[in-house]
């Protein structure tokens, strides 16, 4: 029994230090535990990891590439060597590029294991040098990026630890306890030490059933509120002048566009009450120190990005910068400036761009002046994934697009490849792991070798521009040769030798306007940035209102599960999933809990199991992200009731702003 140090590169906050023990020579991942390197970690990590040594040969396992024999979506294949699989995707990607152009050809990825090694470098250097469409990677974050940048140029966050010491700890659309668990016990120490609890939420999360307050809006309303919070910190002396005359620009405006919602008026679309509006901003705006978590769960809707650049107003307005425990994380990546696409020597590529939310309309719609004939997927489970379920699965179907699914286990999508490739996971292959709630900069070490013919995406990427003749003398070919050009003037590949784990020069918690400052080009706080007041449909702070009709009344959430990071793990949850309802909408539709029921709108419907709870209000029903056709009745998840309209800001997804109607099926 040997014991390994490794790190977690998945798509969560936290990234996590492990302890793998390893059976003879790399035989067999004996198990799987948290250490303290990453301190964040604190010894412990979820129960996904700690079972991610049974995932490695688990029944939907890719270990073979694999060639189609049945019908698309069918799941027939032949085994085959890599060879005849490469070679059937080079000459499949010239034939195209000589009929349609290299336009035709649409690499389709996301996070992944969400590594740097893995994702950006050897990848997008093979699709730029081939002139293959670009995809704006719109699916996540995209709102909420657009608004950090606008208002702070993306000024690092807070680290988490430091919620420790805060007095009043605000959480805003995020759920720890299942996205990001070692945040929990950080407030819960907070908690125990004297500090109060704010969680705005749609749902009561374990949280906020632990909260001095919680604000549960309308999915999609936060803007209001936190407008509404402003102008009442500004109307009642609770607004920090001073600071925002000497640190920010464009608060006149953002008070103008603030007081235009009074708190009844954003009670009256948000469905909180004004008297609960008030007693938090009165909280927020008398209590030092106060810290604000942002999470993701209030972007993905039409006014995303405007409401959460209110919300990440909230602590420049009260003036929480400038001490301890004191003011906002969003992300912490910002710390890190690491060019992989530059280390990689991936050229820049005017070919057209193609928005990912979009990809049902590009490959399913006809658009015959700009096919997509030659979809790449890799790092991405776009069925169970994107927005408009029904039309990403007819693109996928359609017999005259190629398709090669990169992939370590057998999804939704991957049933769709024409080639199938087995992609090694983070316990085979190395990586590097940023983390974007901790941090830590982390080093991904394999514990074992390959699992049969599995292979790492930065090899077949290099394969694949051999065969084309797309390599380059002075290329890294290798994740260590890449992983060195990325660090090179750096103290990281040092510090990572001494201990796995490298902090930024800013160091791991860093006060916000004392130790780092806006990025913008002037250093201060755009509360009114004009860049982002141009795109905007409705301008800056402009609300749009809620997409509800009287055919389909209800909002539809998609949250995280716990056992699951977005579809990955998918695999296991069989039984289907059931759709959370409060119950007197359950009433109002004579429907009980057990029952099966047909969630429906314009762009599809799910039929699956019914469970009343009390944690929604009513008016709002939910249904997890990332689930598998195998988890509802008819092979649709809550993806094929997500519309593919766009946010205000960044081109972002609205998964949230699905409106659906129930009936017992
Ligand atoms: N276990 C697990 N961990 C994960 C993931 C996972 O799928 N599973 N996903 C990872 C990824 S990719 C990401 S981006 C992060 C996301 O992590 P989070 O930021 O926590 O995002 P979500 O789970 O999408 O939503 C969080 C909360 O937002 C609430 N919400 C929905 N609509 C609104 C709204 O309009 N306003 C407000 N205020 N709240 C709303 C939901 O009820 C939910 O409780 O987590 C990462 N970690
Ligand atoms: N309804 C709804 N849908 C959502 C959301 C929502 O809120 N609601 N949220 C969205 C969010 S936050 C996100 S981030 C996206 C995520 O969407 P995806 O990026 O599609 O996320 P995953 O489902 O984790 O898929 C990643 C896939 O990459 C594979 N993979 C992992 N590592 C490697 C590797 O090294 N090489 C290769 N070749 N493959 C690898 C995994 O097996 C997995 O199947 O989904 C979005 N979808
Ligand atoms: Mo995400």
């Amino acid at each position: 029994m040997t014991l390994l140090r490794t790190s977690c590169p998945l798509d969560c906050p936290d990234g996590c230090s492990l302890e793998v023990e390893v059976e003879g020579e790399g035989e067999r991942v004996v198990s799987i535990a948290g250490s303290h390197g990453n301190p964040l970690t604190a010894g412990f990590i979820c129960s996904k990891v700690r079972n991610f040594g049974k995932r490695l040969r688990e029944k939907e396992r890719l270990l073979t590439p694999a060639i189609r024999t049945g019908a698309k979506g069918s799941g027939e294949f032949r085994s085959a060597s890599w060879d005849e699989a490469l070679d059937a995707i080079a000459k499949e990607l010239v034939r195209v590029r000589e009929s349609s152009g290299s336009e035709a050809i649409l690499p389709l990825s996301y996070g992944g294991s969400n590594g740097k090694l893995t994702e950006g470098g050897f990848d997008r250097r093979f699709f730029q040098r081939l002139g293959a469409s670009k995809l704006d990677r719109t699916v996540c974050a995209a709102p909420t990026r657009a608004a950090s940048l606008g208002l702070y140029g993306g000024m690092p966050g807070m680290s988490l630890q430091d919620f420790e010491h805060s007095k009043l700890i605000v959480v805003w659309g995020t759920n720890p306890s299942a996205t990001g668990i070692h945040f929990v016990p950080i407030v819960q120490r907070a908690q125990a030490a004297g500090a109060k609890l704010v969680v705005v939420d749609p749902r009561k999360t374990p949280l906020a059933k632990r909260a001095d307050i919680h604000l549960a809006p309308r999915p999609g309303t936060d803007l209001p509120l936190a407008l509404a919070a402003i102008g009442w910190l500004f109307d009642n002396g609770l607004a920090d002048e001073q600071f925002l005359e000497a640190h920010t620009t464009g608060w006149q405006e953002l008070r103008a566009k603030a007081s235009a919602w009074s708190t009844e008026a954003a009670a009256e679309v948000s469905g909180v009450s004004a008297e609960d509006i008030e007693a938090f901003a009165r909280l927020y705006g008398e209590t030092r120190p106060t810290a604000l978590r942002c999470g993701y769960g209030f972007e993905r809707n039409r006014n995303g990005g405007s409401a959460a650049a209110a919300v990440m107003a909230l602590p420049a307005v009260a003036g929480h910068f400038g001490a301890p425990s004191s003011g906002f994380v969003l992300s912490t990546g910002a710390a890190w400036n690491l060019d992989i696409e530059g280390a990689a020597d991936a050229p820049s590529s005017d070919a057209r761009t193609i928005n990912q939310n979009l990809v049902g309309q590009a490959l399913a719609a006809e658009s015959p002046d700009a096919p997509v004939d030659f979809v790449f997927v890799y790092n991405h489970n776009p069925i169970a994934t994107l927005p408009n379920q029904e039309l990403v699965r007819r693109g996928f179907e359609r017999e005259d697009l190629f398709t090669v699914v990169f992939e370590q286990v057998m999804t939704d999508t991957a049933l769709f490849a024409d080639v199938l490739l087995p992609a090694t996971t983070f316990l085979e292959h190395e990586d590097l792991r940023v983390g974007y709630g901790s941090y830590a900069l982390l080093r991904v070490e394999p514990v074992i070798a390959p699992i049969d013919e599995a292979r790492p995406n930065g090899e077949v990427f290099c394969e694949l521009a051999q065969r084309l003749g797309l390599e380059e003398e002075s290329d890294a070919l290798t994740p260590k040769d890449l992983e060195r050009r990325l660090l090179e003037g750096t103290d990281i590949g040092a510090q990572m030798d001494a201990n796995q784990i490298a902090i930024p020069e800013i160091g791991d918690h860093p006060v916000q306007f004392v130790d780092v400052f806006p990025m913008t080009p002037d250093k201060k706080i755009h509360l009114h940035p004009k860049e982002l007041d141009e795109v905007a449909p409705a301008g800056m702070y402009g609300y749009r209102e809620d997409p509800a009709t009287d055919e389909f009344p209800l909002a539809l959430i998609s949250p995280s599960l716990p056992g699951t990071i977005t579809s990955t793990f998918g695999e296991l949850i069989v039984k289907p999933v059931p759709l959370e309802m409060h119950s007197d909408d359950a009433k109002a539709r004579e429907l009980t809990g057990g029952q099966t029921v047909r969630v429906w709108n314009s762009f599809g419907e799910v039929l699956c199991p019914l469970s009343i709870s009390s944690d929604l209000v009513p008016g709002t029903v939910s249904l997890p992200k990332g689930m598998w056709s195998h988890s509802s009745f008819n092979g649709n998840t809550s993806n094929a009731l997500s519309p593919d309209t766009l946010s205000d800001l960044g081109e972002g997804a609205c998964f949230n702003d699905a409106r659906v109607q129930v009936e017992g099926a």
